[in-house]
């Protein structure tokens, strides 16, 4: 399965949700009960990965998600530790906004052997932060976007496709209180040509729809599955509202 095809075929149809699980804040078995419920309520992807990972429970979660489930699975590395070869795509990413040159290049030159040798899809994404940015902002020492500039998010944007990226994720940071401001999601929308990914915060159908309004592409939600009881009833609301 070609990842990225798989992406824009569904987006001739609908938007896409996808939900993303952390491995580490459940136990494999658990990542697959979340994710079968998701796969119920029909999420389109699921992404796997978190700010802080330990390779080997990644690689338990991926591959019993992968033996368990039907749906792409798709990695959102924090870090080299971030790769697993049982996955269907990795998001090649680079925070553009950080300060420091690590998460811009540097991890990705010291992951880049292991990706070869693995042999797995990479999608190139530019990974743009922000306010209030949360733990990622924090551990990518990145410069978050103020959010009254959605003008620099847009420079960052397009910057990013000249520079060959395919897609660009505008993230607020995990569990933020607030979603980005939908007016960076149209600019990027509407003057550039990249796949829009949003996420960070998104916690109703109503927030999924604004953000599907302004013309996001994919719609990430993680904390809002970690919160509810019920997951299937939760992503069930969102994906209603996205499809
Ligand atoms: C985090 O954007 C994602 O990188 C998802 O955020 O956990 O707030 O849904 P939430």
């Amino acid at each position: 399965m070609n990842v990225e095809n798989y992406i824009n075929e569904t987006l001739k149809d609908h938007k896409l949700h996808i939900t993303l699980i952390d491995p580490d804040e459940q136990t494999p078995a658990e990542a697959v009960e979340i994710a079968k419920q998701a796969q119920k309520a029909k999420t389109d992807a699921i992404l796997v990965g978190g700010s802080i990972t330990d390779q080997e429970e990644l690689d338990l979660t991926v591959k019993a998600l992968k033996e368990n489930i039907d749906l792409p699975v798709i990695l959102f590395p924090g870090n080299i530790s971030g790769v697993s070869k049982y996955a269907d795509a990795l998001l090649f990413m680079s925070m553009l906004n950080s300060t420091n040159p690590y998460w811009i290049t540097g991890a990705q030159a010291l992951a880049a052997p292991t990706v070869k040798k693995i042999g797995i899809e990479t999608i190139p994404m530019g990974y743009l932060i922000i306010e209030p940015g949360g733990t990622v902002g924090w551990v990518g020492d990145a410069k978050p976007i103020p959010r009254k500039k959605s003008d620099l998010a847009l420079a960052y944007a397009m910057a990013a496709e000249y520079l060959g990226m395919r897609v660009v994720y505008l993230e607020a940071g995990s569990g933020a209180e607030k979603h980005i401001p939908p007016e960076f999601v149209m600019k990027v929308k509407k003057l550039t040509n990249l796949i829009v990914i949003v996420g960070g915060g998104i916690r109703t159908a109503e927030d999924a729809k604004q953000m599907k309004d302004a013309g996001a592409d994919i719609i990430i939600t993680g904390t809002v599955v970690e919160e509810s009881s019920d997951a299937y009833t939760k992503i069930k609301e969102l994906t209603d509202a996205i499809h």
